[in-house]
């Protein structure tokens, strides 16, 4: 990339889910104080970026995402000093840092909601949420009803757990908080947001009630036919050009918006050049591993891109879904929701995986990784009920499982729990055979999935010099994925089931060993990158 390219078009971004990343204090959470010890590792692996999640003062109902006061640290996690220091650390090692933005809801113990249910109906404390003296019939994100009685008959609106009430976006003092917000953190060296459930800040006028759907919502669990409250509401936009006009103000910082947006025209809508840089491709996410499929996933991508000039992102996981190097052993490898009783095949999804990573770092814009996907990390699923944290797990009377399985704290080195993750202990149980999975143990292997993430972020960086551009399809037959862009690149996905000639050119990663007298047969299920 030449330098007059902004630097968010093209980054490798690293997600960090702090309560599992690194535990600098030893009370069995991750902190900030972990991550800036950890950032050598981030700045050898070779990404540009770290989106962290929520580390706000939270009680933690829903890991994070439960905010109670947006300008302070939890002290799980740390101070403002930490995160200060933490950000100048991580830029002098050249990295770059997200921070998530929480909009659409509070914790109930945010002094607004603390003040709401202090005073009476119609006051105007309340009008700052979606209090009513009925519910309509909308479900909750996370199962059972958005709708929670108070004592005094009132009932208040949370799109996810009871604990975290919906703002009225309707209201400008919420929007002259998040403004101020997002400022308070800008001012603080931080690199860009990543907005939490984008489209869903503004609601239906009236919160009139929805038509049933038969379908559970991807990602959550399925309890029956379940209205949804309406979502990507054309007056949300409004919110995001008036923070764009903030962000602008600051140089070269960034949006990233987590918008389940299926409709591609409606999803440009959010990256029009007033509003958010970039946004998670979650079609990519939950995609099958699938030639047809995926080529569709990334032709319609582009295009619907390249109408508004904004740079795709490729996202395989994150701290909702099930690990891909799970999904992908799976006879069905495509996503729709979360699922626990189906077998894996560990060794094909692993492999698959190695060839996925090389696929979301040579395709044009920019890529994320979820921290322990450059480990092979697989969803962990016999977490005991005890154990486990996610609401999700309890509103759904355990019928979805939740997302603690893919949140597991890493495994940085030696031969037993916690493996280095920090001094004492870690708050949901890693499995013993992980030990072959430590950093420290991949390290010292060329053939691990963490040697192969370094050097294909070396090479990305370096010689190849990926990152945003056009991109060509190669046509190399049936179920081989082959992409071809200047200068002089190529990367070839096979997956046809049958070894697949490689065209002209000098491998430069293979996410696998090259078969055939000359090394110019890519086996199943891998892929390579060329100097062409
Ligand atoms: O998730 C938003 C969310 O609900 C999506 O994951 C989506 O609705 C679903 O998976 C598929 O339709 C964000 C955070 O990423 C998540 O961790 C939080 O729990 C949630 O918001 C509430 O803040």
């Amino acid at each position: 990339m030449g330098p007059d390219v902004s630097w968010w078009r093209g980054a490798v971004v690293y997600q960090v889910y702090p309560r599992s990343f690194a535990d600098g204090n030893g009370d069995g959470v991750g902190d900030l104080a972990g991550i800036e010890s950890r950032l050598p590792y981030l700045r050898d692996l070779g990404v540009d970026a770290l989106w962290i999640n929520p580390w706000y003062v939270s009680p933690m109902a829903d890991g994070g995402y439960d905010v109670a006061d947006y300008r302070a640290i939890d002290p799980v996690f740390g101070t403002l000093w930490d995160a200060e220091r933490l950000i100048r650390a991580a830029h002098r090692h050249g990295l770059r840092i997200i921070a998530d933005i929480v909009p659409n809801h509070v914790s109930d113990r945010h002094p607004w909601f603390r003040a709401a249910l202090a005073a009476a109906p119609g006051s105007p404390e309340r009008a700052r949420f979606h209090f009513r003296d009925e519910p309509n019939n909308w479900r909750s994100r996370f199962g059972g009803p958005a709708w929670t009685r108070l004592g005094d008959g009132q009932w208040y609106l949370h799109l996810f757990d009871a604990a975290q009430p919906d703002l009225n976006w309707d209201h400008p003092e919420v929007r002259a908080e998040f403004e101020a917000v997002l400022r308070f953190w800008l001012d603080r060296g931080v690199d860009g947001f990543r907005i939490d459930v984008a489209d869903r800040l503004v609601k239906e006028a009236g919160l009139p009630d929805r038509p049933v759907r038969e379908t559970g919502a991807p990602g959550f669990g399925s309890d029956g036919p379940r209205p949804q409250p309406d979502k990507d509401r054309p007056e949300v936009h409004g919110i995001y050009r008036a923070w764009r006009r903030v962000l602008d103000e600051y140089p070269d910082r960034a949006f990233v918006g987590e918008m389940w947006v299926t409709d591609p025209d409606r999803f440009a809508m959010y990256l029009r050049p007033d509003e958010l840089h970039t946004a998670f491709n979650f079609a990519f996410l939950k995609c099958a591993w699938d030639a047809g499929a995926l080529r569709e996933v990334v032709d319609r991508t582009l295009a619907t891109h390249a109408g508004v000039g904004a740079p795709p992102t490729w996202v395989l996981s994150n701290h909702d879904v099930t690990r891909h190097a799970t999904r992908y052993g799976r006879a069905d490898t495509g996503f729709v929701k979360r699922v626990h009783d189906v077998p894996s095949d560990r060794a094909l999804g692993v492999r698959r995986a190695r060839a996925a990573a090389l696929l979301s770092m040579a395709l044009p814009g920019s890529a994320y990784v979820y921290q322990g996907d450059e480990l092979g990390l697989p969803e962990v699923f016999d977490l005991p009920a005890a154990a486990r944290e996610d609401p999700v797990f309890r509103r759904t009377g355990g019928a979805d499982l939740g997302r603690d399985g893919c949140r597991v704290p890493l495994p940085w080195g030696g031969d037993a729990a916690p493996f280095e993750f920090g001094a004492g202990g870690s708050w949901l149980p890693q499995p013993a055979d992980w030990r072959d999975l430590t950093a420290a143990r991949q390290l010292g292997d060329p053939a691990s999935m963490l040697s192969l993430y370094r050097l294909a972020l070396r090479v990305r960086r370096g010689e190849a010099a990926l990152g945003d551009g056009p991109m060509r399809w190669l046509d190399l037959g049936e179920g081989v994925l082959g992409f071809a862009r200047d200068p002089g690149f190529a990367c070839v996905v096979n997956l046809s089931g049958r070894p697949a000639a490689l065209p002209e050119g000098a491998p430069l990663v293979a996410s696998a060993e090259l078969g055939g007298p000359a090394g110019r047969l890519l086996p199943p299920d891998a892929a390579v990158w060329l100097r062409t």
